[in-house]
């Protein structure tokens, strides 16, 4: 199995890129995003604690998306590796992401990180704002907040990651297609 992050800041695409890779290349694809919002929408306790951390723009505690990260991982079959999306998010779940794969006879095998300049972000989350109506997308503070709690707690990983020789860096900005063909070169040039 192959163990695949993809990475960057709130609106750089991780979300809309990870349905099409995980697709094309039969992986199992896990955001830890789409998890939180799925237990806000099924009203449960989780899901109210967590609703107030997100709609603020701040980082949910890290063992509550470690747990629900193990769970699926051991719950998963029939796939090539996993497409991990919004997870990790800081340096501790990074290590303890690690530490998961590692028990279980795997490693993160790339880190493909998408970039996208602080403008193009904003402009993105502010028409999905407008399509989707995310909460976290409605207030122009929050959003700066998000990109800032990223620089400061999230972006640390990737000199994690270069150490390990696993970081991937593409350009984030172009049209959907052409970035998912960038993404696409690099994971066929570890599943082949
Ligand atoms: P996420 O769901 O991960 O939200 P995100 O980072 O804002 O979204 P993403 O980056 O996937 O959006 P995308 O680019 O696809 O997290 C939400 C919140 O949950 C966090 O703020 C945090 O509170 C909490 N959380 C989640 N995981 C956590 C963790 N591990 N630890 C702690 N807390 C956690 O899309 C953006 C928009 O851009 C879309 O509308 C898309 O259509 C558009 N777009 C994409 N590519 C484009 C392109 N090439 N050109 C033009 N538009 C494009």
């Amino acid at each position: 199995m192959l163990n695949f992050l993809i990475f960057g800041p709130p609106g750089s695409g991780k979300g809309t890129q990870s349905v099409r890779l995980a697709e094309k290349f039969n992986l199992t694809h896990l955001s830890t995003g789409d998890m939180l919002r799925a237990e806000i929408a099924a009203g449960t306790e989780l899901g109210k604690k967590m609703s107030a951390i997100m709609a603020k723009g701040e980082l949910v505690p890290d063992e509550v998306v470690i747990e629900m990260i193990a769970a699926r991982i051991d719950g998963a079959r029939d796939t090539a590796g996993f497409l991990f999306d919004g997870f990790p998010r800081t340096v501790a779940q990074t290590e303890a992401l690690e530490k998961m794969l590692n028990e279980r006879g795997m490693k993160i095998d790339s880190m493909l990180v998408l970039d996208v300049d602080h403008d193009e972000l904003v402009k993105r989350l502010i028409l999905r704002a407008e399509l989707s109506g995310r909460a976290d997308d409605r207030d122009p503070a929050v959003i700066e907040n998000r990109i800032d709690v990223y620089r400061a707690k999230t972006e640390p990983i990737i000199d994690f990651c270069r150490q390990r020789g696993i970081y991937q860096p593409v350009n984030g900005v172009g049209s959907i297609e052409d970035i998912f063909e960038r993404l696409s070169r690099l994971v066929s040039g570890h599943i082949g």
